[in-house]
């Protein structure tokens, strides 16, 4: 399966609503604007989003005579697609980088470190793995697991141990061995806390300042969290300047609009997408593929 295709099933259910109303009749008419622009709120995409681009693809129905709802399916893919912040630099291929992964727990921070570097080691990348998640001891064997994997060597430290520490140590390494990519996993908490906050705001201010290489500090949210993940990639863009994002577990979700309002609102690239929990389960972001395996494509 190719990779749009996988893109395609993963988004399936998030497409299921928007498919509804271009088939429904199948007439632009009133009802079909109202029906787009609760679709596009109720898709997660935010109410402002959604009145701009039915505002546009309204102005543009009526500029290019458009009147069979399926005639639009791909002016709102492409208006969709300009809704996301472009990325400006790849952390994990333009070497060499440092990435400190950051979320709150469950949102696939571990497995996206896992399938990233298993996937740079194939590529001939000299990778090393920092586990600077020692508040749980299960999360290093977790860790471990992916990184025995892969053939890649772990620091980390245990249970318990100080992240920042562990992270300094990590880049010490890196520079000894001549890394090229360097990804820190870190820990989470069920929710946002001011604990975690201050706890990574730490480990990132010691990567910032100890790296000789770029530092780029990577959210992973999971889409299925819908609005809440909107509200942690709030909090943890103001409390550490996040540079980008990974959106994982897209696969099933009826909530794939949530990667569009997070990277729009908060101005930030998506690098990755996770649809599903095995190493090739990690895709590149296009903004249009990503939008047509929303909308849904054909006539
Ligand atoms: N379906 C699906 N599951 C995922 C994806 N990414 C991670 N997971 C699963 O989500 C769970 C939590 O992932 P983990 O990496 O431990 O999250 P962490 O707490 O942020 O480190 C695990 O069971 C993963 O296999 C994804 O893209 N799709
Ligand atoms: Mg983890």
């Amino acid at each position: 399966m190719g990779f749009f295709d996988t893109l395609r099933n993963g988004l399936a259910r998030s497409r299921e609503a928007l498919n509804e109303i271009f088939y429904m009749g199948g007439e632009v008419d009133e009802d079909f604007w109202v029906d787009l622009e609760d679709t596009l709120v109720m898709g997660d995409m935010g109410a402002e989003v959604a009145a701009n681009v039915t505002d546009d693809l309204r102005e543009q129905a009526a500029r290019e005579n458009l009147t069979r709802a399926n005639q639009l399916k791909d002016a709102l893919a492409k208006r969709l697609a300009k809704v996301f912040t472009p990325m400006e630099r790849d952390p994990f291929e333009d070497v060499p980088s440092c990435v400190l992964f950051v979320g709150i727990n469950g949102a696939g921070k571990t497995t996206t470190v896992g399938k990233l570097a298993g996937r740079a080691k194939k590529e001939g990348k000299n990778v090393l793995i920092g586990g600077a998640d020692t508040f749980r001891a299960a999360a290093i064997e977790q860790l471990d697991i992916w990184a025995e994997r892969a053939g890649i060597d772990m620091i980390t430290r245990d249970r318990g141990a100080d992240p920042a520490s562990v992270c300094y140590e990590v880049l010490e390494e890196a520079e000894k061995r001549g890394s090229e990519l360097v990804l820190v996993d870190t820990a989470g908490r069920l929710h946002t806390s001011p604990e975690l906050m201050r706890e990574l705001a730490k480990v990132v201010g010691v990567a910032r300042k100890r790296a000789t290489m770029p530092v780029s500090v990577v959210l992973v949210i999971d889409a299925t969290t819908g609005q809440n993940g909107l509200n942690q990639a709030r909090e943890f863009n103001e409390a550490l300047d996040v540079d980008g994002l990974i959106i994982t577990k897209l696969d099933g979700t009826a909530k794939g609009g949530i990667a569009l309002a997070i990277s729009n609102e908060l101005k930030l690239p998506i690098y990755r997408i996770g649809v599903g929990e095995k190493i090739d389960d990690l895709q590149a972001f296009d903004a249009l593929d990503f939008c047509r395996a929303l909308v849904g494509e054909g006539m």
